[in-house]
């Protein structure tokens, strides 16, 4: 029987989301075609070094998706599926504080971490769960209500949670399982049919869209699958020509003319859906709900630490610039000013600076002195250095894409003390750790001086 490897479900659980949401929200092929088309001109225009931060093979493949549950013990199991697929919890997104709206989410983010799973496929799924504990969103009589109505729903079933945990033991599964598994799994994801509560909907609603969206409905589902497009503002312009309404702007870093960093991203609303809806006297009536988008991002050069501090100081900077008096501007042209004062123009700089990260290696010997920092040896050719792409997301932009599409702002109580969430919660409700971003890309990059030391037959001075 055919071992299928945790790669390879992995990559057919992708494809597997991505047929059950392109038949929901048809607008989703449209932006699949149109990024097929940006990345394959900018591969044209631009030859290898369109290649930088990833093949054209691997990035017009590459999505993530987005999902919402609405309990710990939902988050648990989730996990669970996610683990059958390679795809571990890292990094902790709290979007609670990061939205003026109501947006009582944390988040994080299920992926492969290892760099090669991550270049066989790099599925990753964004993953929210409702913060029902949260006074400043929820009464305790909506809260109670909340919890019992979560308690008593069953988003994915025990065949489908044993096929994962024996996936995941066996790092990957035998066939006919596998199938089994991606047929159950996808379904999991999938719109349901069965009626909503409308009165319970739309009492929710008054909270936040997000959480009626969560916590109003029998089930979950996918919200987007993103694809990753190389040149994002050509995306947004033929997306504008062919008549789709774009939100105001790319969310994250401005274009510029200097490297990439991090993440770019915009969406647009998906068109209102049909959903049926149960009344108060029993009755079904049909209507429509637009809680469905369509998101697409451009991926940058992942930021070491001391880079990511600068970069939240230059959005910072961009905030306090566009609140003087009298400015006009937009974020994104204030932000290309801030850019360009403090960021490195050119990437050698920026890897060299080490406020980006990379994979190292000997370059030329010849080129100077081998007596010096990384830095110093990446500017004279003695090494030379590969940027790594940032496999995270952003807490401002994902709350922003949040926010772009409820359809008004819900209402919240600041007055009321929030409750706390933080990476050792979410761990705890996962049953694994999520892991630190930064820790990831740092053990990459340190494998690869590693082996620069070893060549050159010397540490390497401090940078
Ligand atoms: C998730 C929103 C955040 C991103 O790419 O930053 C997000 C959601 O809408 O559930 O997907
Ligand atoms: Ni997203």
């Amino acid at each position: 029987m055919a071992h299928v490897p945790t790669w390879e479900l992995r990559a057919r659980f992708a494809l597997a989301l991505a047929a059950t949401y392109g038949r929901e929200v048809p607008a989703y092929e449209d932006l699949v075609e149109v990024s097929r088309a940006v990345n394959a001109d900018v591969a044209a225009r631009r030859g290898r070094s369109a290649e930088r931060l990833g093949s054209v093979e691997r990035v017009t493949a590459e999505r993530h998706g987005a999902i919402r549950v609405g309990s710990a013990r939902e988050l648990g199991q989730v996990a669970r599926v996610f683990a059958a697929f390679g795809m571990h919890p890292v990094g902790f997104y709290d979007l609670r504080d990061a939205s003026r709206s109501s947006v009582p989410v944390v988040s994080t983010a299920f992926r492969p971490v290892d760099p090669e799973e991550l270049a066989r496929n790099p599925f990753r799924v964004f993953t929210s769960v409702l913060a029902t504990d949260d006074r400043r969103f929820f009464d305790d009589p909506t809260r109670e209500r909340l919890e019992r109505f979560l308690a008593a729903r069953r988003l994915f079933g025990d065949e489908l949670l044993d096929l994962a945990d024996a996936a995941a033991t066996g790092g990957g599964l035998d066939e006919p399982a596998a199938g089994r598994l991606l047929t159950l799994a996808a379904a999991a994801f999938a719109l349901s049919g069965e009626p909503v509560d409308k009165a319970w909907y739309e009492h929710l609603e008054t909270v936040s869209s997000v959480a009626a969206d969560i916590g109003g409905v029998p089930s979950t589902h996918v919200n987007h699958l993103t694809p990753r497009v190389l040149d994002i503002d050509d995306l947004y312009a033929r997306m504008r020509a062919r008549g789709i309404e774009m939100i105001d702007e790319i969310q994250g870093p401005p274009a510029w003319e200097g490297p990439d960093v991090l993440l770019r991203q915009t969406s647009f609303r998906a068109l209102a859906e049909d959903r049926v809806f149960r009344l108060p006297d029993g009755r079904v009536e049909r209507a429509t709900l637009r809680v469905r988008f369509g998101e697409v991002e451009q991926r940058g050069i992942a930021l070491t630490r001391r880079g990511r501090d600068l970069y939240d100081a230059m959005v910072a900077e961009v905030d306090a610039r566009r609140a003087r008096p009298g400015e006009v501007r937009t974020r994104v042209e204030v932000a290309r000013e801030v850019w360009r004062e403090n960021l490195p123009a050119t990437e050698r700089e920026l890897l060299a600076q080490g406020l980006g990260f990379a994979t190292w290696a000997v370059g030329d010997r010849a080129a100077g002195t081998a007596d010096a920092d990384p830095g110093t040896l990446l500017r004279t050719g003695v090494l030379v250095a590969e940027p790594i792409v940032y496999e995270d997301f952003l807490p401002r932009s994902a709350a922003g894409i949040f926010q772009s599409n409820l359809t008004d702002e819900g209402t919240r109580d600041d007055a009321r003390a929030g409750a706390v969430w933080d990476a050792a919660r979410l761990s705890e409700a996962i049953g694994a750790p999520v892991l630190d971003p930064f820790d990831l890309y740092e053990a990459q990059q340190e494998e690869s001086l590693r082996a620069v030391r070893r060549e050159l037959g010397r540490p390497l001075a401090a940078g």
